[in-house]
């Protein structure tokens, strides 16, 4: 026992900290949400070497080293915390940032500046370092200036250098700079990035996983960082070892969602072998997982493709359409899509009942308003695509364009935290006055996310993703209209800390913070609240209904575009007639049983088809208490409202979240 306990005294103990960091606002707060949509492969990625690592004791014996995962896209990192435990020097600790992409480039430095300046061992890598140094060989100032201060730099994939590099820094033998651009690491069998429990109920979905499936892109589109970093030859996971992490993940989680986050699964050299297993997971193991991919616009060529993803539990495919201006492509080397074959890509996913997701850039030398207006409205009307992400063209460190642009000496801002494709970071050709494309950039979601489409897209729908695609509207929305950011940077509930701001920016004093605070949280709650009503109504007004109840609505409509004002109970009673004449199991209310329902919807809840005279109501009564005349408010009429507002929400709140069986019953 006492010798027991010596050893344990004689082991060094290392904490690990793998952060990913977030990035800045305007303002130059760090964004950090309450609750997450997407989380990070790249931490989890990490997570998973590390456990390699320690499980096969590669540090040696003497060596206890305990791993902390942080996201700070969903939680405060406690700088102060990690770094005072530091100064009492029992521990050795090694923070590493993680992931980081040009736009955290500038938080990462602010949160590694700090660590270091506290004595602790600190390492960067992900695809800002790794974009940048893999095109332009000189080291940039600001690097450089990292590494002079004794950061390490990590450029490449370190699934094969991971235990080496952690060797160093246990034994303080960092260098400033590890290379493996050129050495890509073979996936086939190595560690599949691991979940978190405690990280994942930090999101909306603790059921959601993410695994990249394998790694680069055969194709050479001038804007992307990708194949000049993982490489233009494809590196693939095997189905196996993709199967037994599924496996598990439902075993200890019940994780049965999955982002597969490869750049385009389509050229995966194992999609069909993955579809297979997945198939059997779900058909013969009742493993009921689910996924959304990322592909191209020509993989619905590919033979049994679409079929198959299908099959395998495939629920949405994100699709680099980039643009519908044949131009365009051209701009950026993007000859592979050929706008004509869209309808027959959006098609070919409508009749698998898969939804389909477009990201779509905007600002090539060839756009402009006009043209970029002209095609948005061919995305929603001809292409029908369901849904639609917007990205200001950006020269990301790691492009081509970033090399070119760099060589000729074009104007690029020099705000890295700018490049999150939200901002204009170079010169439009066709957008002269700055200022004027990000314009359009939020007019381009506004539209595309504006009520009438929204209900297009829904009524199209098909049962089976009717409720994956309004939950994405309300995500969406929630970011590119309440929050004004992009939805893939943005979760819900917006959090602001006075002591983790910007370096250079004058932090607001405690008064003028909390006075902002309280505004913004106001608007934003109102907001909310309105967001919620547009989503109810959106839903009254698209969800699928009984033949009956379709009937009924149609013979309302046909009455009310002879009358076109509101309808009177007696011409209620006859739309609720003449549907019972082609379907007469329908009865037709009395008078007063019409005013009973229209009181108590839980009761005929199938008769809801707007909340419009509820919006109503409480616009009236908001005008009252704003010119102080709360006695002109009638308490009968504000209890009914009441009461009718809360059966409505109730119904809606049921409908959402039962959503996911009734698709398992659908599917079955
Ligand atoms: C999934 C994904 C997302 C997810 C999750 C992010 C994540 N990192 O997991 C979401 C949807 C949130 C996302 C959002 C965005 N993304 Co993204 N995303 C990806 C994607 C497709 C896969 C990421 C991944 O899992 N890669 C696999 C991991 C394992 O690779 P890795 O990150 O490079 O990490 C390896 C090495 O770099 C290294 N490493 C990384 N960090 C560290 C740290 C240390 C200390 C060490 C030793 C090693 C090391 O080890 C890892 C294992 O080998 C990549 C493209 C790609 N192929 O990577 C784009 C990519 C990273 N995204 C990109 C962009 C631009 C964005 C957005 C700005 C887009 C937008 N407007 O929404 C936002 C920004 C988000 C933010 N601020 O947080 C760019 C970044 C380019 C750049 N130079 O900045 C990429 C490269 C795609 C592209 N178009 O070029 N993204
Ligand atoms: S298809 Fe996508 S991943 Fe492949 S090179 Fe083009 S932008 Fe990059």
């Amino acid at each position: 026992m006492k010798r027991q306990r010596a050893n344990q005294f004689l082991r060094r103990r290392v904490l690990l900290f793998l952060i990913k960091p977030s990035n800045y606002d305007d303002q130059g707060y760090v964004v950090t949400h309450f609750r997450g949509v997407l989380p990070s492969n790249t931490l989890n990625c990490l997570a998973a070497l590390t456990q390699d690592v320690v499980n096969k004791k590669m540090l040696g014996e003497e060596v206890d080293v305990r791993v902390h995962l942080f996201d700070e896209t969903v939680q405060k990192i406690p700088v102060e915390k990690i770094c005072r435990f530091s100064r009492a020097g029992y521990e050795q600790r090694i923070v590493c940032l993680v992931g980081v992409q040009t736009n955290q480039f500038p938080r990462a430095t602010d949160l590694a500046r700090k660590f270091r300046a506290a004595g602790l061992t600190v390492l960067i890598g992900g695809f800002h370092v790794s974009g940048y140094l893999s095109m332009i060989k000189q080291i940039p100032a600001d690097i450089q200036s990292l590494m002079d201060e004794g950061i390490t730099i990590v450029k490449g994939e370190v699934e094969e250098a991971w235990p080496e590099i952690l060797k160093h820094a246990v034994s303080g033998r960092l260098k400033p700079l590890y290379d493996f651009v050129d050495d890509k690491p073979d996936l086939f069998t190595k560690p599949i990035p691991i979940l978190d429990t405690r990280l994942m109920k930090r999101f909306v979905a603790s059921n959601f996983g993410t695994i990249d499936c394998g790694r680069g892109c055969p194709f050479n589109c001038s804007f992307c960082t990708i194949i000049n970093v993982q490489g233009r030859k494809m590196r693939v996971r095997s189905a196996e070892t993709i199967a037994q992490a599924i496996r598990e993940n439902w075993r200890r989680n019940r994780v049965d969602f999955y982002f597969f986050t490869d750049d385009n699964f389509a050229r995966n050299a194992q999609w069909e072998r993955i579809f297979d297993t997945l198939i059997d997971l779900r058909e013969k193991e009742q493993i009921d997982v689910k996924f959304m991919m990322q592909v191209d616009v020509l993989c619905y060529k590919i033979r049994n493709f679409v079929e198959k993803a299908r099959r395998a539990g495939c629920t949405k495919v994100f699709i680099g359409m980039e643009s519908i201006n044949p131009e365009s492509l051209k701009d950026a080397a993007k000859t592979q899509n050929k706008a004509e074959d869209y309808v027959n890509l959006i098609s070919a996913w409508r009749r698998a009942e898969v939804s389909t997701h477009v990201g779509y850039i905007l600002g090539f030398p060839h756009d402009s308003e006009e043209s970029l207006r002209h095609d948005l409205h061919r995305l929603m009307h001809e292409i029908q695509v369901q849904q639609a992400s917007f990205f200001i063209l950006t020269p990301l460190p790691g492009s081509r364009d970033h090399l070119e642009m760099s060589q000729r000496g074009d104007y690029m801002d020099a705000d890295y935290n700018k490049y999150d494709s939200m901002h204009e970071t170079m010169h439009y050709s066709n957008f002269g006055e700055p200022g004027s494309l990000q314009r359009f950039y939020h007019e381009a979601w506004d539209t595309f996310y504006s009520f009438e489409n929204m209900k297009r897209i829904l009524l199209r729908a098909s049962p089976r993703n009717y409720w994956d695609i309004l939950k994405s509207f309300i995500w969406y929305k929630n970011a590119a209209v309440l929050e004004r950011r992009h939805p893939m940077m943005t979760g819900f509930f917006r959090r602001k800390s006075r002591d983790a701001m910007r370096t250079g920016v004058a932090v607001p004093g405690r008064w003028d913070f909390l006075k902002m605070r309280v505004r913004e949280i106001r608007c934003y709650l109102e907001g909310v609240i309105k967001l919620l009503w547009e989503m109810q109504e959106l839903w009254l007004q698209t969800r699928p209904r009984s033949a009956a109840e379709e009937r009924i609505v149609q013979e309302m409509h046909r009455i009310y575009e002879s009358v076109q004002r509101r309808l009177t109970v007696a011409e209620v009673q006859l739309a609720y007639h003449r549907a019972h004449l082609h379907l007469p199991a329908l009865k037709v209310p009395s008078k007063l049983s019409l005013y009973w329902q229209k009181c108590n919807l839980f009761y005929a809840n199938r008769q809801v088809y707007t909340r419009t005279d509820i919006d109503q109501n409480w616009s009236r009564i908001v005008q009252r208490v704003r010119r102080y005349k709360l006695l002109g408010i009638s308490p009968l009429r504000f209890f009914v409202n009441l009461w009718l507002d809360f059966q409505v929400t109730t119904m809606f709140a049921y409908a959402f979240f039962t959503a996911r069986q009734e698709e398992l019953s659908l599917d079955g």
